[in-house]
């Protein structure tokens, strides 16, 4: 696993250079020594901002030791701080080309076309941006963990947010000279939720409150991310495209840990009300007396996870995304087992459009509505996490369904940024929305409830009342398994 740069070898990672890689670092002093200069302002970064009061907790995480499928996560108990952020690109496939776009059929590019050099810096800050700006809405989270297997979670995704920022500032020292560096340390500078140097896109300056919130969160706005990462993963930068696609990998376990951390406290909250003989999903008050969290609240929840993560597909027609590829820069989500020319001057894609004050689908050039096509194969993507959760009603015989609210509701973005309308679709003058905004969206009081939940649960092997326990620990360990020891923290 340790090796020596001179035993450098193409997938092995580096551990001999303060910054664990591979990619060859030692032998590249120039952007070594860069991100040994870039790395105090991170730690200083992490220990204000990264998790708060668990700093030096020994936490059971997992960290990459090679990018081999198989052997590229190693457990063992690591305090954050000290958790070996590294570099790590996908491998290089030496026959790879530029697959979409004029360029297509070039070889991939190993360095940034200069023409494309402003375009190619800016997906990558805005990328870079996320990760940093999603470890600073969760860090106030672990002190609430209702166990230490859903804590132990946290921080695994917290670390991990944090590698993906390596990897971009990776990319920006490595490919962009001075403004690389300048742009890496404005990561580190702005803040989600700061009026005066907001994080770049809006989701991300959203308050993550709770438990709930952290598991809609990691289903719905990480899944955008592995529908961006899948479409930066098609560059023809190649650098770019690698290091996606590993980053890819971990994206999955964000992703698990938001379906099934929503689908336990759907199973939690069917089991209590079977228990208590309650047949009726929106009596609410009986609900919420047995300490669990009510359906329709899950269901508000959904809404409002689903809609501020819409917005970060941008606008559904876009000059911008038409110029990422046709530069070849961005791709469309499965870009190479798509079958038609790759090019997309001639063709076009139907686009939900706001006509005459009426929603309606329209063709437009397939080019221009790229953002709408990857938004698409989105909400497919979250429509079978939805079906999954739906099983459990199922299972438990609770008459209730969760749903995915029109993309038109409660959007900031794009063609219905500027109208209201009700999860059906149905167009609302704003006196009707402020009067049922709160049947739709979390209000106060439901904020207020699901907080009074928020209560601590470290008991080795013990579960929050309002969440149902895992159906198998993490890397196999057993129910009373201590994810996190918190007398050491
Ligand atoms: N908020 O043509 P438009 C993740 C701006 S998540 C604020 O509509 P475009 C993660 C836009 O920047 C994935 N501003 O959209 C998940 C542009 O500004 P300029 C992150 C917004 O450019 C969980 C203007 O509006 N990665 O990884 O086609 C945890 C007009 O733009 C927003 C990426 O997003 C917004 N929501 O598409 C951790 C991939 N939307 O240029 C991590 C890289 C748009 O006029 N980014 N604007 O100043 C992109 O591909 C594109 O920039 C976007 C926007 C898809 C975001």
């Amino acid at each position: 696993m340790s090796q020596s740069s001179a035993a450098y070898v193409e997938g092995a990672v580096d551990y001999s250079t303060k910054i664990p890689n591979n990619v060859g670092l030692a032998n590249d002093a120039r952007v070594l020594k860069a991100l040994e200069q870039w790395h105090p302002g991170y730690i200083d970064w992490w220990n204000t901002m990264g998790p708060e009061g668990f700093q030096t907790a020994d936490v059971y995480l997992r960290t990459a030791v090679s990018i081999d499928p198989k052997g590229w996560a190693q457990f063992g108990y690591v305090k954050m701080p000290e958790y070996r952020w590294g570099v790590l690109l996908a491998p290089q496939d030496q026959q790879r080309q530029v697959n979409f776009g004029a360029s297509r059929g070039e070889a991939a590019w190993q360095d940034v076309p200069g023409e494309h050099r402003a375009s190619l810096r800016r997906l990558i800050v805005i990328q870079g941006d996320t990760e940093p700006a999603s470890v600073e809405q969760q860090r106030h989270l672990g002190k609430t963990a209702p166990s230490l297997y859903d804590m132990r979670n946290l921080f695994q995704i917290n670390v991990e947010e944090g590698r993906h920022l390596w990897a971009m500032v990776y990319l920006l020292h490595k490919y962009f000279g001075r403004d690389g560096r300048e742009e890496a340390d404005g990561l580190l500078q702005r803040r989600s939720g700061d009026p005066d140097k907001p994080r770049m896109l809006g989701a991300f300056n959203e308050a993550t409150p709770d438990w709930l919130s952290l598991f809609m969160f990691t289903f719905f706005t990480d899944r955008d991310g592995k529908m961006q990462l899948e479409s930066l993963a098609q560059s023809g930068f190649d650098p770019m495209s690698r290091t996606c696609r590993f980053m890819l990998t971990e994206e999955a376990h964000h992703m698990f840990v938001g379906e099934t951390g929503v689908g336990r406290v759907i199973e939690r909250t069917c089991e209590a009300m079977k228990a208590a003989g309650i047949e009726d999903p929106y009596d609410i008050n009986k609900v919420r007396a047995l300490g669990v969290i009510d359906l329709p609240t899950i269901q508000k929840k959904a809404n409002l996870h689903f809609s501020l993560s819409l917005d970060l597909f941008g606008s559904e027609v876009s000059t911008n995304a038409a110029n990422f590829y046709n530069a070849g820069l961005k791709g469309r989500f499965m870009e190479t087992k798509i079958e038609d020319d790759h090019a997309l001057t001639t063709s076009t894609y139907p686009v939900l459009k706001l006509v005459d004050g009426q929603i309606r689908m329209v063709d437009e050039p397939a080019l221009t509505a790229l953002n709408m096509r990857l938004r698409d194969d989105y909400v497919k993507d979250c429509q079978g996490g939805v079906n999954r959760w739906n099983k459990v009603f199922e299972k438990y015989g609770v008459k209730f369904q969760l749903t995915l609210p029109s993309v038109a509701f409660n959007r900031a973005i794009g063609q219905f940024g500027d109208i209201e309308a009700s999860p059906e679709g149905k167009q609302l003058s704003q006196t009707e929305w402020m009067r049922l905004r709160d049947q739709w969206l979390p209000s106060k009081d439901d904020g207020a409830f699901i907080d009074s939940l928020m209560l601590p649960c470290w008991e080795r092997g013990k579960y929050a009342n309002w969440i149902a326990p895992p159906k198998a620990g993490i890397d196999s360990k057993p129910g009373d398994f201590e994810y996190v020891k918190i007398e050491e923290a």
